[in-house]
């Protein structure tokens, strides 16, 4: 059972169920090959958001996410061009965790702030996240921040957490198609516009032959 005690999430919460992120482009690009144990080459994405559709910043917003598989080893590196450091603004991602076969409510997230912390997290209908009340420990994430580019996230797993089994997406990842669903959110959005402070978007990719 999660708890929302700070204010904060309630409010939110609240407004994320008003939640419309609409990909105006995806871009995917795969040249698969899986060996043995898991050797994915890399995998890269580009989703982009028009200025009318969120306010991460005031032009188009471009998500990028490039990743591959080493045996058991899933890096991530992700950019996001907002345009003012946060703490609490994040980068979910969500694998098929309970294989089966789409993204849903009951996939373990992982919720990664700007700071380099994380706790767990839960995956909302409306597609954003909420966090628990747990104390925040360091993430698998390493993150770095350019105004003139904005964020760079380098995502290493397996990631041992403080409780067991580890976060390790690797093992959802199976031959053929894949469901993934990535989420940027912006805690310190511009309110001069209407449209969301956050975007997310649920893609699939194909792994082998
Ligand atoms: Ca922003
Ligand atoms: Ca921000
Ligand atoms: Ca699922």
């Amino acid at each position: 059972m999660l708890k929302f005690g700070i204010e904060k999430w309630k409010i939110l919460s609240i407004s994320l169920m008003f939640a419309l992120a609409v990909s105006l482009g995806i871009n995917v690009y795969s040249a698969l090959s899986r060996q043995g144990m898991g050797v994915v080459a890399p995998l890269e994405f580009v989703f982009s958001w028009g200025p009318n559709s969120q306010r991460i910043v005031n032009a188009t917003f471009v998500l990028t996410l490039k990743m591959w598989l080493d045996n058991q080893n899933l890096t991530l590196v992700a950019t996001a061009n907002d345009n003012e450091y946060d703490e609490f603004d994040y980068l979910g991602l969500v694998f098929d965790t309970n294989q089966n076969g789409y993204i849903d409510t009951n996939d373990e997230p992982y919720g990664l702030w700007a700071d380099n912390m994380t706790v767990a997290s839960h995956l909302w209908s409306h597609g954003f996240l909420s966090f628990t009340q747990s104390k925040p420990i360091s993430g698998p994430q390493k993150v770095t921040f350019e105004s003139s580019l904005g964020y760079t996230y380098r995502v290493e797993f397996p990631y041992y957490y403080y409780g067991p089994p580890p976060w390790d997406p690797s093992l959802s990842i199976k031959n053929g198609t894949n469901s993934m669903h990535v989420i940027f959110y912006d805690d310190n959005a511009s309110s001069m516009f209407s449209a969301m402070e956050g975007v997310f978007t649920t893609f699939s990719f194909n792994v082998g032959g």
